[in-house]
């Protein structure tokens, strides 16, 4: 067989190609190419440019009537980017960077389609592409390996690859309102504003909306109505564009050199190169704060502001207080307190919907001829052939404008009728919410790509950066599939799976789901819920997108004449957080533990303690001694705010039997304390080598039996006892239940085992397959079992609790493992042999989590869920002895 796709010699034939520059005429043929891509906006002119370069016939089918997209049909008045404008154009061009001239921080929108349309000229693209043309519809035909497309010029065109460049913010919303059909005045939608222009003045205007759109034409179209009314449902946060010529730091930094700069951007959160802090909110004083505030409010734009302090858009606490800064900015220029009040956004955390960006439309309420009617109070009855009827007045307007946005990021894609292999369409497909493979791929439709997808930063970050991305992306694995002679890729079920996974693991660790935005598809009645951007960041996406074809197109099947390629898998499966914390880790280059002595490695770890964060406040905390099985223990007891007595939780901390004290485990305690309202006692026991087996455990049941004799005197209910740990100390959980057990008592209600050590047999694939790279190692597992026992000791149920003769009529357990753990597999194992000896047992593994998450209270949030989970196991265990 020979190339595949057009190598080198394009397979659009001659009479195909238009040369009259105003744009490709589709002959009487059907026309057969290597590329179809839908929309001619900024992502499809770069990608049509690229696919050039590497020899192969492709097509822009554009509806609009030029270049442009989104700046092409979005003409409302005032509109402008919201990034600016050095940022929001092209970098792959160098000499149009060096020629363009940007006349303003963010331009207006005339002057972003004149760049485009400067782009169009400069490399010539018009001549591929079909305008004032919709694809009607597309079907894959598996048997020739082709997209059969149809126009809306009813012609057939058939490729071996199609590209959604259809944009983010292009499919404008169903107006769902009652009566908008029955206005007999003029009517104008932001999204589709007519190229003429539209003459306000004189006349009395209705705006519904309040978006960014809304936003920025209400200034505008208020100079110039007789009478402008502003239907507000949802306020939204707005900040000053401080608009004007371009910042001199901004063209310092360009002249220090432009591709340093570009790069810099590509390897940023946001695709715009800003300093991100390292602070949280919380941590300084108010003045810091204001003035931080003050700063990025004067100065910056939305991405500085949004990263003014580093837990702005993940804390409630610290998010409020920037709602509240910007609040205060409302009510001082807002002459009206109540319409200021009305103008506050109260019900999301800033950040979560888009930030917008104005020029006076906050001042805009203190015009005569400007009212804001606030639909909360006074909701819309239906819209008139005269204007509007509130449930409590009538309003008249000559003109109504509906700025009332877009079905974001699916509606372009979904809109036109894409059939995939077996019939399956993709709004089928999607019904429940997109589903794809890094935001370019969804599986059962090969050879379907999109720009800026779903599940990718896209929205989130400035949209050249991460258009520019996908193009390269694309065009990169089109070109290496025809050099591997191949000649479809799509992605497997599980690639996508575990993508729409870690999308929504990394959106849960933020605030964003918190907003009815058009980010969660909340904006459409009736559409999914579902966090539709990636919010991991351009530079972390750009790594993994690099990673997946480093790997041999990770998570992708590829298929040509010789036969198939799959490479199945997962790219990212640890928690985002997680993930984030231990790129930090590897970024200190820390030393390992198992290269230190018993001294060096409890100094070692006791400085990585001090740097945590301290977890919630408990009502009491006592340090105490107790008698251990030989000598005094220290203990430290946490006692819950709400009135007593409580019952009591015996707490065994980690360590590996040679680190850790009484207070080691400090946040964790705390935090269980709370959320279970049960006294922690947290014991410490001796520590190998200096004591080596079976002291721990030993001193672990000596100190369980006086705290339940001493239960009353301690603040707890006589009886109701229950032991928890974590990893060494959920090893002494286990066997202090065990010894319990044996010895009569004292009578144990259930057991807490946080990824315990269980046995000593390290030949369970979890010690292999997270041996490394979570901190807790395989080496070092040896080297803990080295310093606490001798081999002919560790098989004794003493230190291998796995081993006990029987597990039957243990107390409840709950046992909780971590996916990329070491310990993994001998957790499962005992929460299964424990099952099996018909002792009541939850095993709730946790999927993404390494050993040391689970403790690391206010720092990973992924942990809280099933720290509350732990908590409620720990109730359980009580209320289920309560008697009826
Ligand atoms: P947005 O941001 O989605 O704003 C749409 C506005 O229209 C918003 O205030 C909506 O209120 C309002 N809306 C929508 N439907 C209704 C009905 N039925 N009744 C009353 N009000 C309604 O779209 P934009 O075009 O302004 O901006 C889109 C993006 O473009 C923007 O984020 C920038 O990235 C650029 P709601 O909030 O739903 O209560």
């Amino acid at each position: 067989m020979g190339t595949i796709i057009g190598a080198g010699a394009s397979m659009l034939r001659e009479d195909d190609v238009s040369t009259n520059g105003s744009g490709a005429e589709a002959t009487a043929a059907d026309v057969d190419l290597d590329v179809v891509v839908v929309g001619a906006g900024f992502a499809g002119m770069y990608l049509l440019h690229r696919l050039r370069g590497l020899g192969l016939s492709a097509r822009v089918i554009e509806a609009g009537a030029d270049v442009g997209g989104t700046w092409y049909w979005n003409r409302y008045p005032g509109a402008r980017c919201d990034i600016q404008s050095v940022d929001y154009s092209y970098s792959f061009d160098p000499e149009l960077d060096e020629t363009w001239k940007w006349t303003e921080k963010y331009a207006p929108q005339p002057e972003i389609l004149r760049y485009a349309q400067h782009v169009a000229d400069k490399h010539d693209l018009r001549r591929d592409i079909q305008f004032s043309t919709r694809v009607e519809s597309a079907v894959w035909d598996e048997s020739a390996s082709r997209w059969q497309l149809r126009t809306s010029d009813g012609r057939t065109i058939t490729s071996r690859f199609y590209v959604m460049a259809t944009g983010c913010l292009s499919m404008p919303k169903e107006v769902d309102i009652a009566g908008t059909d029955r206005f007999a005045g003029e009517v104008y939608f932001t999204s589709r504003w007519p190229h003429e222009g539209v003459d306000l003045s004189g006349k009395r205007v209705g705006v519904i909306g309040t978006g960014s759109s809304a936003i920025q034409s209400i200034p505008i179209m208020a100079a110039e109505a007789a009478q402008l009314t502003v239907f507000q449902r949802t306020p939204n946060f707005s900040m000053p564009a401080n608009n004007g010529p371009i910042p001199q730091e901004k063209l310092d930094a360009l002249a220090k050199g432009r591709p340093q700069y570009r790069e810099a951007a590509r390897w940023s959160g946001a695709g715009v190169t800003v300093e991100i802090s390292t602070t949280s909110a919380l941590a300084v004083s108010e003045e810091e704060r204001l003035a931080k505030y003050e700063d990025v409010w004067e100065h910056g734009g939305i991405i500085q502001v949004i990263n003014s302090y580093m837990d702005n858009l993940v804390n409630p606490a610290a998010n409020e207080l920037l709602c509240e800064f910007v609040r205060n900015k409302i009510r001082a220029t807002v002459n009206d307190p109540e319409t200021a009040e009305a103008l506050c956004p109260k019900t999301f955390p800033i950040g979560t919907k888009r930030l917008c960006v104005d020029t006076g439309y906050y001042e805009t309420f203190n015009r005569p001829n400007v009212r804001l009617v606030d639909l909360r109070e006074h909701p819309i009855a239906s819209i008139t052939e005269t204007g509007v009827d509130l449930v409590d007045e009538s309003l008249e307007f000559d003109v109504i404008v509906f700025a009332t946005g877009f079905d974001a990021m699916t509606g372009a894609i979904v809109g036109v009728d894409i059939t995939g292999r077996d019939g399956l369409t993709l709004k089928q497909a999607w019904s429940e919410g997109p589903k794809t493979y890094l935001g370019l791929m969804a599986a059962g439709f090969p050879n379907l790509f999109m720009i800026t997808g779903p599940g990718s930063p896209s929205v989130l970050s400035n949209m050249m950066v991460s258009i520019e991305q996908h193009v390269d992306w694309i065009a990169d694995c089109i070109d290496q599939l025809r050099a591997d002679g191949l000649s479809t890729i799509e992605p497997t079920p599980a690639a996508v799976d575990g993508w729409v996974q870690h999308v929504n693991d990394y959106a849960s660790i933020t605030l964003m789901p918190q907003a009815n935005s058009w980010y969660m598809g909340a904006n459409v009645p009736g559409k999914p819920r579902v966090f539709l951007p990636y919010a991991g960041g351009v530079d972390r996406y750009r790594t993994i997108c690099n990673e997946v074809v480093a790997d041999d197109y990770l998570g992708f099947e590829r298929r040509g004449p010789d036969g198939q390629r799959r490479n199945d898998g997962v790219v990212r499966r640890v928690q985002p957080d997680v993930q984030l914390m231990l790129e930090a880790m590897a970024g200190m280059n820390l030393p390992t533990m198992d290269s230190m002595s018993a001294a060096e490695a409890r100094e070692f770890s006791n400085a990585i303690a001090a740097q945590r964060a301290p977890g919630p406040d408990v009502g009491e905390i006592v340090d105490g001694v107790l008698p251990g099985a030989a000598g005094d223990l220290t203990y430290r007891l946490y006692r819950p705010a709400s009135p007593g007595p409580h019952p009591i939780v015996v707490y065994f901390h980690g360590g590996g039997w040679v680190l850790g004290s009484h207070d080691s485990d400090d946040p964790l305690c705390r935090d269980l304390c709370v959320r279970s309202d049960a006294i922690l006692v947290s014991v410490d026991y001796r520590h190998a080598p200096e004591a080596r087996f079976p002291a721990a455990a030993d001193d672990a049941f000596a100190a369980t039996q006086w705290i339940a004799e001493n239960a009353a005197a301690l603040g707890g209910i006589p009886g109701d006892l229950a032991v928890a740990g974590w990893s060494a100390g959920g090893n002494l959980a286990a066997i202090v239940s065990q010894l319990a057990r044996d010895a009569g008592g004292p009578r144990i209600l259930g057991q807490l085992l946080l990824t315990p050590v269980t046995d000593c047999d390290f030949s369970r694939a979890s010690y292999t397959e997270n041996a490394d790279g979570y901190v807790l190692t395989t080496p070092l597992m040896h080297w803990f079992w080295n310093h606490y026992a001798d081999p002919e000791d560790r098989t004794s149920p003493k230190a291998s609790p796995i081993r006990a003769e029987s597990l039957a009529d243990l107390p409840p357990a709950m046992v909780v493992t971590c996916e990329f753990d070491p310990l993994r597999d001998e957790g499962a194992a005992y929460a299964e042999a424990l099952a099996a000896a018909g002792v009541p047992v939850r095993h709730l593994p946790c999927r993404g989590q390494i050993h040391t998450s689970l403790p690391a209270v206010d720092m990973l949030l992924s942990g809280v869920q099933i720290r509350a989970e732990m908590a409620a196991a720990i109730r359980g265990f009580f209320t289920a002895n309560v008697p009826a």
